[in-house]
């Protein structure tokens, strides 16, 4: 008989609600399958069925309409296959610290999207002049502070961005029905901006001719640096996981690999440097870009001749200029963390 190797599995954060984070060093793979998806709740999860599922759409529209699932499949479809990563990925490593879920690296995943532009159905309800921003509200609700009644998780877009042609609402993940913790039947998908603007579950959109004003949009989602005044969490920043080696692992002298991902909100990947001396050495390692929005590989071969301890840094510079700074921008809820990536080995 034969004892089988152990799979790599979700690493749980949080139970209820359920927030759970990819084991990303251990991925081969450039989409993450469902069991490995990372999950991200605000909430305990809605229970829902497509069976009349509608979706309304209304507010500063001239013709307010419900879609039925069916609907929407009459539509154009579009698939996009995007990173989606969580504000709060690698808040653990903010110093000093900050509250709220102590996420490693793992709060991303990848995954290919398959739906409705938002735009096809705007197009269809039209929008009045005065429509400034689009709301989209959300199936769980639960307590928050400051609420004496339950409240949904919601949140808006500006105008412009729900009208990319790549926002879209997504019915399938990977070409399967999406998967009921992951939105099921119906999620926004909003390539290139941190995962908070990707609704799950989505009820209704509204279009308001003001800001909205939400709890997840004025509270919760906004960077509270220590001398700047407060902005909004938007797009994703630059940023970059080592794969392998493992942090703080003991390797043997000769030839090793080290490899990860790097990925952007704002342009593709077009560089990745190593240094294998604590940054004062920086290479350019083997690039294999990605799609549009989705993440990029990189590799570096290392001869490792000399025993001792090193400190490896990894930088990743994207097709807007910019690269991962030295130091991340610390902010009171701990958003947005993309400080020069870094492990420490030991040869032996
Ligand atoms: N309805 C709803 N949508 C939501 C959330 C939520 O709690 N409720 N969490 C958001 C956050 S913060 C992230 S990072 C992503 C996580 O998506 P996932 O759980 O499918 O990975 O969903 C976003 N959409
Ligand atoms: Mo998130």
């Amino acid at each position: 008989m034969q004892i089988r190797q152990g799979n790599p599995h979700l690493i749980t954060r949080s139970l209820s609600p359920e927030n759970q984070e990819t084991p990303i060093q251990f991925l081969s793979n450039t989409v993450t399958p469902e069991k490995l998806f990372y999950r991200r709740n605000h909430f305990r999860y809605p229970l829902l069925s497509d069976d009349n599922f509608f979706l309304s759409v209304f507010g500063s529209v001239t013709r307010p309409y419900h879609f039925s699932i069916r609907d929407l499949f009459n539509f154009p479809a579009q698939t996009i296959e995007t990173v989606l990563e969580c504000a709060g990925n690698k808040r653990s490593k903010f110093e000093p610290k900050v509250a709220g879920e102590q996420w490693e690296d793992g709060a991303i995943s990848q995954g290919i999207w398959r739906g409705v532009p938002l735009r096809l159905i705007l197009e269809q309800t039209g929008l009045s002049e005065r429509a400034k921003e689009v709301v989209f509200e959300a199936h769980d609700k639960g307590k928050h502070p400051g609420y004496p009644q339950p409240i949904r998780y919601a949140r808006s877009l500006p105008l412009a961005k729900a009208l990319h042609p790549d926002t879209i609402i997504a019915y399938e993940l990977n070409r399967m029905p999406i998967p009921g913790k992951h939105g099921y039947p119906l999620r926004l998908i909003v390539p290139n901006w941190y995962g908070m603007a990707s609704v799950k579950w989505l009820k209704t959109i509204r279009v308001i001719d003001t800001k909205f004003q939400g709890p997840f949009q004025t509270d919760d989602y906004v960077y509270y640096p220590k001398d700047q005044k407060p902005f909004p969490v938007t797009a994703v920043k630059v940023n970059s996981t080592i794969q392998k080696p493992l942090n703080l692992a003991i390797l043997e002298k000769g030839t090793h690999e080290i490899k990860g991902v790097a990925w952007s909100g704002s342009g593709e990947i077009t560089k990745v440097q190593v240094s294998l001396d604590s940054g004062v050495n920086w290479t350019d390692s083997t690039l294999t870009k990605g799609s549009r929005y989705s993440w990029s590989s990189w590799r570096h071969e290392w001869k490792a001749e000399q025993e001792g301890e090193y400190k490896i840094k990894v930088r990743a510079v994207d097709s807007a200029g910019f690269v991962q700074p030295d130091k991340a921008m610390w902010n009171k809820k701990g958003y947005g963390y993309n400080q020069i990536s870094e492990i420490n080995i030991k040869i032996k």
